[in-house]
């Protein structure tokens, strides 16, 4: 049985456990920290979660996580068939990875393990931030979801970037995303409707 390693405050490790709850698999939780021990960089090589166990092998990278579960073709699948379209989604991904969680991930210290970072710091995260989400409202259909009428991955990787990120602008930057960004408030409360969700946030509220 495939088993995820990580931990339900994890935004990565709960986009793939969506993923996997949005499909029907069947899959075991594993409960670890990122870690250098040797032990868990023979799974994971660069110690970060999530880490997936397959009856082949370990598999790391959250979108090579989701692809691969996407390509066992089990479950509902959340990529549009038409290749265009998949490239598409998948560029959604890319640009909510790179250009908004990576730049907003420099102040998780700041705003969540009492870290201060420094206001050159901060101004340069807001620059990166605007850009992101500039290029977001470019991208983003929000009709309702990301990438258009259905669901899909990219939705996954937005309610668990985005959600995160609008706490961290507000704390760390004093700026109300929601006020700004258009369709991302209402997008977030749709997304958190969804059963998948539910269970996840009742798993990170236990954690807590
Ligand atoms: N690029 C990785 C990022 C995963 C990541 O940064 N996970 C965090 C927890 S949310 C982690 O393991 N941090 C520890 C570290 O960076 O060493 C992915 O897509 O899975």
């Amino acid at each position: 049985m495939i088993k995820l390693y990580g931990f339900p405050i994890s935004n990565y490790y709960n986009m793939v456990k969506m993923t996997l709850l949005e499909k029907g698999m069947t899959f075991e939780e594993v409960i670890v920290r990122p870690s250098q021990e040797a032990d868990y960089l023979s799974r994971s090589p660069m110690g970060k979660v999530p880490c997936l166990e397959t009856e082949q092998g370990f598999l790391t990278e959250t979108g090579v996580i989701i692809d691969y579960l996407h390509d066992l073709d089990q479950g509902a699948a959340f990529y549009p068939d038409d290749p265009f379209a998949k490239a598409k989604t998948r560029e959604l991904i890319r640009y909510l990875e790179l250009y908004i969680e990576l730049p907003a991930r420099r102040l998780y210290g700041d705003v969540f393990f009492g870290k201060p970072a420094s206001d050159t710091e901060k101004q340069s995260v807001r620059k990166e931030l605007e850009k992101g989400f500039a290029a977001l409202r470019r991208l983003g259909d929000y009709s309702p979801y990301i990438a258009g009428s259905s669901v899909t991955y990219a939705d996954f990787y937005f309610l668990f970037s985005v959600g995160l990120v609008t706490r961290v602008t507000k704390k760390a930057l004093d700026w109300d995303v929601f006020s700004t960004e258009p369709g991302v408030r209402e997008l977030l409360a749709l997304l958190e409707q969804r059963d998948s969700v539910k269970t996840i946030r009742a798993a990170q509220k236990a954690a807590m």
